[in-house]
């Protein structure tokens, strides 16, 4: 199958194009490497070393056989990615070309427009490109299980029934998002929702949970192959950051009173659970909601999780409870039904002690690189303004050009060059 995997120079993204080309589809990245900036910006870095992609797909090649095909551009710009859809005729399209910190699209004004606008714009863009030009094409877009919140009632997977004043009917199941983030994730639920009912498009909104791990099959076969592990306290997810914080010895920073509780799952899951999407496409005009999570967890429970594992490795882990910066429930019910990838066929690795440990060690085995000065959170949602790297310079970022030459796994000749303007972040 011909799948283009959108954000593929980003963590999850990196992970699911390997996995799909390993298994003998041909994939192509698109991406504008804004992700690399938003480290700059924030004066973070990921904890492993990650390659330059063009490295990385050169290392790829080599171990696999299998060329991955590049272009490089922003899919808010329009031409670019209608050219790229046009040139490389995808039969599935993975979207995660998002900006997907909460953080993040919490820190002002312009960080929260920029989010929403690149998130908004580029999904949108790429529905009219599927509509125009392979409107036969699947849509796999990640979504977020906040987009549901944390309601006082079971989340249904995507739709909900409803009674009311003697009628019935199946309805979105409501939304409750808890940050500009997670409500850029909604609105572009019901841009794609209405796309398929108008246009009779085909699409799969996986509403993923956190991901935790950084090791998949592929990624082990070469170090320059290794997948970014973020730990900062903008884009480190909660369980990633636990793992490095017990290795250099700093208290595990749990919110608030850490009842928060969440859907979980290992990467492994992810790109497995994207594989199975793209073998059971959509129907056209259907609009499918899978949750996407194998096990739901509290924070103070991942944080015992950890500490535990950490007593093993002989680490001393101490927990703390920090004011919660983030407005959100720090006890509430949770159930999310997560079944429908399970029907399909997933398999979960579920989260054991030997993968805390395997995440463990990786954090200590790049200890040098952690900075302790990440730690703390520093974007508080009740601000309206923070101070989180905001002032940084923001120069106009310089057009690229790259040259994409190779085969793909069908033998096709790719010599493509692909120009495409990178965006500063949060200029707007
Ligand atoms: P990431 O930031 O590591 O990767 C995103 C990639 O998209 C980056 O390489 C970035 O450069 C690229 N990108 C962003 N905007 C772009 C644009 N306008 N044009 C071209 N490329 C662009 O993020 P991730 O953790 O891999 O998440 C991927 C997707 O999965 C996101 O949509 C996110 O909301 C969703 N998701 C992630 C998690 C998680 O725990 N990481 C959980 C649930 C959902
Ligand atoms: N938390 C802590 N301590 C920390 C970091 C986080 O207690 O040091 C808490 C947060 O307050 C929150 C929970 O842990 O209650 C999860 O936070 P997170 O930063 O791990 O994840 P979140 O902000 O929810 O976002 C991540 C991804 C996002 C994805 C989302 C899935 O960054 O892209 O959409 O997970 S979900 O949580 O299901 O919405």
């Amino acid at each position: 199958m011909r799948i283009a995997v959108l954000g593929g120079d980003g963590y999850c993204g990196w992970a699911t194009a390997l996995y799909l080309s390993a298994k003998g589809h041909s994939v192509a990245i698109v991406d504008n490497f804004v992700r690399r900036q938003w480290d700059y910006e924030l004066g973070a870095q990921t904890l492993t070393p990650i390659r330059p992609l063009a490295q990385r797909l050169k290392v790829w090649r080599k171990v696999s056989g299998n060329a991955i095909e590049l272009f490089v551009g922003d899919v808010t710009e329009y031409d670019f990615l209608s050219s790229t859809i046009q040139s490389f005729e995808p039969e599935a399209i993975v979207h995660f070309a998002e900006q997907r910190s909460a953080p993040y699209s919490m820190i002002d004004r312009k960080h929260a427009v920029f989010t929403q606008v690149n998130n908004v714009v580029g999904t949108l863009n790429l529905l009219f490109a599927m509509r125009e030009f392979q409107p036969d094409c699947h849509l796999i877009k990640l979504g977020t299980m906040g987009e549901y919140g944390t309601p006082n009632i079971d989340i249904e997977e995507g739709y909900i029934t409803i009674e009311h004043n003697g009628r019935k009917d199946v309805l979105p199941f409501p939304k409750q998002p808890g940050s500009f983030y997670h409500l850029s994730k909604v609105h572009d639920s019901h841009n794609i929702m209405f796309t398929c009912k108008i246009w009779g498009l085909r699409a799969t909104d996986l509403n993923q949970g956190v991901v935790y791990g950084t090791m998949t099959d592929e990624v082990a076969l070469d170090e320059a192959l290794i997948n970014r592990f973020d730990y900062d306290d903008v884009f480190g997810t909660v369980l990633n950051r636990f793992c490095v914080q017990a290795a250099i010895g700093t208290p595990l920073t749990v919110y608030g009173k850490g009842g928060q509780t969440r859907g979980f799952l290992d990467i492994r899951d992810t790109v497995r659970c994207v594989e199975i999407a793209c073998q059971n496409p959509a129907a056209r005009g259907e609009f499918r909601v899978f949750n996407q999570f194998t096990e739901q967890f509290s924070v103070l429970d991942l944080a015992r999780m950890v500490e535990t594992a950490g007593d093993k490795l002989g680490l001393s882990v101490q927990v703390e409870h920090l004011p919660d910066p983030r407005v959100e429930a720090e006890q509430h019910y949770y159930n999310a039904k997560h079944s429908k990838l399970i029907e399909l066929g997933l398999k979960p690795h579920l989260l054991s002690d030997s993968l805390l440990d395997s995440l463990m060690n990786i954090a200590l085995k790049y200890r040098d690189r952690i900075d302790a000065s990440m730690m703390l959170p520093q974007v508080n949602w009740r601000q309206p303004r923070n101070e989180r790297r905001s002032r940084t310079a923001e120069p106009t970022a310089p057009a690229l050009e790259v040259v994409a030459a190779g085969k793909n796994n069908g033998g096709r000749s790719v010599a493509r060059k692909v120009t495409g303007k990178v965006r500063q972040a949060a200029s707007h």
